[in-house]
């Protein structure tokens, strides 16, 4: 049988297991500025009525764990970044996912979040090895790994498995542990290279057999460019759930992606007699008669 192993975060009120045999974790993607206009005027501006009403949004649409990125340009992240975090901690009572490439501004959020949190992320180059896995160690959280490094973003499956056991093996030599490692085998776009999907699932199928470790991703990155992204990325989040993905980095007020994610659930036997199924279909059907 494959390792199974689980990943524990935590706010101070909620913890959330990650485990390829309990339902699938989403982590909501919208607290980023990236590619959002409207959020990035208003972080811009010092207004946080947005990222509060995105929080909310996606926690009642399912969201498990939300992602928060405060990456403006020309704003210094981390103020900015210990702003956001706040700000969702005094919203919602799930974990978080702290999104920053600036090793400083992780260091003040992770000061001033409550609760084991996980980090956005560390890759395979020295340099952010360096940086982030003590920091991961020093406040006991847990870190995505990206299949990237000096190099690049391989373009073999074969290549990204390698680079995820460099990250894993990297951390276990500080002494975390492979289950405080979410590796993210980096869903390229189709509109690029139309083996984009096929290569993230083969990846994916690999690392999962060699190390049983959790698996994420930035699910929407595969669709863009392309019309009706909707069914692409519903039916890539399936299939790669269906490889091992435990917790994709999405959008889930995307109505078409969250049932996909309760369909994908149910067919892998981790929603007791489709309890989670059949709850979701009665909010909508609830949803609909009040609108
Ligand atoms: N892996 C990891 N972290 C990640 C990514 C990844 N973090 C960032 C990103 N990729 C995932 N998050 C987002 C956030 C916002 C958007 C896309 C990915 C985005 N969405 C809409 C779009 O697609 O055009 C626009 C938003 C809107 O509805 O207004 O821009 O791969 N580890």
């Amino acid at each position: 049988m494959r390792k199974n192993l689980t990943t524990v975060v935590s706010s101070s009120k909620v913890t959330v297991e990650i485990n390829r045999e309990k339902a699938t974790v989403i982590i909501g993607e919208r607290i980023n500025p990236t590619g959002r206009k409207k959020m990035l005027k208003a972080l811009q501006a010092g207004d946080f009525e947005m990222v509060r009403q995105d929080a909310l949004a996606q926690v009642a649409a399912g969201a498990k764990i939300l992602d928060v990125n405060a990456g403006v340009p020309g704003a210094d992240e981390e103020v900015l970044l210990k702003q956001v975090l706040q700000t969702v901690m005094d919203t919602v009572d799930v974990p978080l996912c702290i999104d920053t490439a600036d090793p400083l501004a992780l260091e003040a959020a992770l000061k001033t979040y409550q609760g084991k949190a996980l980090i956005n992320s560390v890759n395979g180059e020295e340099r952010s090895m360096e940086a982030i896995l003590p920091l991961v160690k020093e406040y006991g959280a847990a870190v995505i790994g990206l299949c990237m490094d000096d190099d690049g973003i391989p373009a073999t499956d074969d290549d990204r498995l390698r680079v995820a056991g460099k990250i894993i093996e990297r951390a276990g030599k500080l002494g975390i542990g492979p289950e405080n490692i979410v590796i993210d085998p980096l869903a390229l776009t189709m509109g690029a290279d139309h083996t984009a999907g096929f290569v993230a699932m083969q990846t994916i199928e690999k690392i999962v057999a060699e190390f049983g470790v959790n698996i994420t991703m930035g699910a929407s990155n595969i669709s863009f460019g392309m019309p009706d992204r909707k069914f692409i990325n519903s039916t890539f989040i399936a299939m790669s759930i269906h490889a091992g993905l435990t917790c994709p980095i999405t959008n889930p007020l995307e109505e078409a992606v969250a049932i996909a994610v309760l369909a994908a659930d149910i067919s892998m036997g981790r929603d007791e007699y489709g309890m989670a199924w059949i709850k979701a279909y009665r909010e909508r059907q609830k949803a609909q008669a009040e609108s």
